[in-house]
């Protein structure tokens, strides 16, 4: 069992422990725990087996915690959680989920009404039950309406980086007990979508049989949904991921490859176009239809090629022009990883990050960049200990003193909060200061379209603003971008010289492949930058990338990707 389950059944049960209103010291230790547990490098399971260690040794957890922790190793659960999940319907953890319901509301609702799932809950809000109790009313059954709706479109799907952990788990473990050696994830992890449904393996050559069985085996799969020939499904970790392994015969990998990277509109359209070329495509292979004789299957690029195609990159792949691009050699040339040169958005300690200035530059310097840019909050964070005008100058003077002691160019910056009304959050002298001003919306989400619009338009207006910070606002599977008029905006961004971010934060994401499209033809241009609070987070730089490849950017469209003398006069002020 990893550490990471070890935290969620420690944080899911305080939920409920909040809502049975349990004593809030309580509550606290094992909020504690959980996150200390799961920022643990050690193994808690092997901690408890080893009699020369001590759970305890891991700082917030008491004897009480290192109990349950013995009792969920045991036997997957603990006595409170039973005793808690005995008393609430299951529905309840999912009601958690609902934003506007904390505990202590839900736990009015429980003691007013027979609630056992989400569909109970929204007939409450429909038929205006909740205005009857206490401190809640009309606008609180809108909001939880609202973000029902918004919890069943992301019910069962799972971010990209998550995906991307489990996908690299896999592997390497398939690759030891079975001596897999070609195991290759499909489907929309291959694609790059922000979020996955399930993951789809594939596995051909040495190992590949002897993968379904191994599969079945790992430690944190839960459940084996079905073990056939060929196919292998499992649901794998606590928030019950299904995952499909398939394995393959080598002269058909590149069919199934390019079958189950989809998307299924893409395979749509190029089933019709092999269709009208005389030919049948499936998992299989290439095929003539009059004589049923194979044309290709072995790889991916030999079907495009008998197709009359390019090669297309799995981002491209949602049937949005990429064909004919193919068909007349119009594709992109999409940028890479490889081609970012710095990293413009991340977090110090001065904030909410959890690193210091030259940790930051460390590890900026670890991921072979050029340069970096430091980028803390403005003070309107004040949970976040933003900066105020003084010491947005005393850094920026900070930054300029230790220079080439950094061991890279590091750009002095501020993610500036873009208040209510449009206006900085710091004084434009102060904002003078620095190298690299990002303007970012992190409050007052749902102001009307209009008002929204004219905010950013504002924002826009202060000659030290280069960036506009995750351009949306969106959450994955928890916030829907805010509304605003996105094409005056970024006409707006084009015309001053603001680029748009595409924030990597694999929460974020943002912005997303359809807008970067809109964008570039608009005239946009990008940074990738991470939003880094850790330095272990400028890895998700990837992420960003591939939502920039899904938006058929190239590395020119990307400023970040040129070096540190032209990337400083991109940010240059007017
Ligand atoms: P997901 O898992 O919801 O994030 O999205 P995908 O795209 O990974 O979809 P999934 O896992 O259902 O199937 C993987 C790929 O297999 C899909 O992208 C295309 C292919 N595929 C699955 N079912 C069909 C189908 O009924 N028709 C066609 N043409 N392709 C299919
Ligand atoms: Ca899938
Ligand atoms: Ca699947
Ligand atoms: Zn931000």
């Amino acid at each position: 069992m990893e550490n990471r389950e070890f935290a969620r059944l420690l944080e899911e049960t305080a939920d409920l422990m909040e809502i049975a209103g349990d004593d809030g010291f309580r509550i606290r230790s094992y909020r504690n725990a959980a996150a200390a547990i799961a920022g643990t490098p050690a193994r808690v399971e092997e901690m408890l087996r080893n009699p020369e260690r001590k759970v305890t040794e891991i700082p917030g957890v008491g004897k009480g915690i290192a109990a349950v922790l013995g009792e969920i190793a045991e036997r997957g659960s603990f006595e409170r959680r039973d005793e808690l999940l005995r008393k609430y319907p299951p529905g309840a953890l999912e009601m958690l989920k609902i934003q506007g319901l904390g505990p202590k509301s839900l736990a009015v609702l429980f003691s007013h009404f027979e609630l056992k799932t989400i569909d109970d809950l929204e007939k409450l809000c429909q038929e205006h039950k909740l205005q009857d109790l206490p401190r809640m009313g009309a606008k609180l059954e809108e909001k939880v309406l609202r973000s029902i709706a918004q919890y069943r479109k992301s019910a069962g799907r799972f971010l990209l980086s998550y995906g991307a952990r489990v996908a690299a788990e896999l592997t390497a473990y398939l690759g030891e007990k079975a001596g897999a050696r070609q195991v290759t994830a499909a489907g929309s992890y291959r694609r790059g979508r922000e979020t996955i449904g399930d993951l789809d393996l594939l596995a051909t050559g040495v190992g590949a049989r002897e993968a379904l069985d191994a599969l079945a085996g790992h430690p944190s799969v839960t459940e084996v949904l079905g073990k056939g020939e060929n196919k292998a499904s499992v649901k794998y970790g606590g928030e019950g991921l299904q995952v499909d392994l398939r394995a393959l015969p080598e002269e058909s990998f590149g069919a199934a490859l390019q079958y189950f990277t989809g998307s299924k509109e893409h395979n749509v359209a190029l089933r019709g176009r092999a269709q009208r070329m005389g030919l049948t495509l499936n998992e299989y292979g290439l095929a003539r239809v009059e004589d049923g004789v194979r044309v290709a299957g072995a790889t991916e690029e030999e079907i495009y090629a008998a197709l009359g195609l390019a090669w297309i990159p799995p981002e491209l792949r949602e049937n949005q022009g990429e064909i004919e691009a193919a068909a007349s050699g119009g594709l992109p040339k999409l940028i890479e990883v490889g081609d970012v040169r710095g990293d413009v958005h991340m977090h110090t300690r001065e904030t909410d990050g959890r690193a210091t200035l030259e940790e930051m530059a460390a590890a900026g310097r670890a991921m072979g960049y050029e340069y970096i840019a430091i980028t803390d909050h403005s003070k309107a964070l004040a949970m976040a200990n933003g900066l105020d005008e003084k010491r947005v100058v005393a850094f920026a003077r900070r930054v300029r003193k230790m220079g080439p002691e950094l061991g890279i160019r590091v750009f002095s910056g501020l993610e500036c909060d873009i208040r209510k009304d449009g206006v900085m959050d710091i004084e434009e002298d102060a904002l003078a200061e620095l190298d690299l001003v990002i303007a970012s919306v992190h409050s007052h989400f749902s102001l009307e379209p209009a008002a929204m619009t004219e905010r950013i338009l504002r924002a826009m207006e202060s000659p030290s603003v280069r960036i506009l910070g995750h351009p949306t606002g969106r959450v994955l599977l928890h916030r829907d971008a805010y509304a605003y008029e996105f094409e005056r905006v970024v006409k707006e961004a084009v015309r001053r010289g603001v680029m748009l971010e595409i924030n990597a934060s694999p929460e974020r994401l943002d912005l997303h492949a359809p807008l970067i499209r809109l964008a570039k033809a608009l005239g946009a241009r990008f940074v990738i930058s991470t939003d880094a609070h850790d330095p272990k987070h400028l890895a998700n730089i990837r992420f960003g990338v591939q939502m920039a490849r899904r938006g058929w950017l190239e590395a020119r469209d990307v400023i970040n990707t040129q070096g540190v003398e032209e990337f400083q006069k991109a940010i240059q002020k007017s």
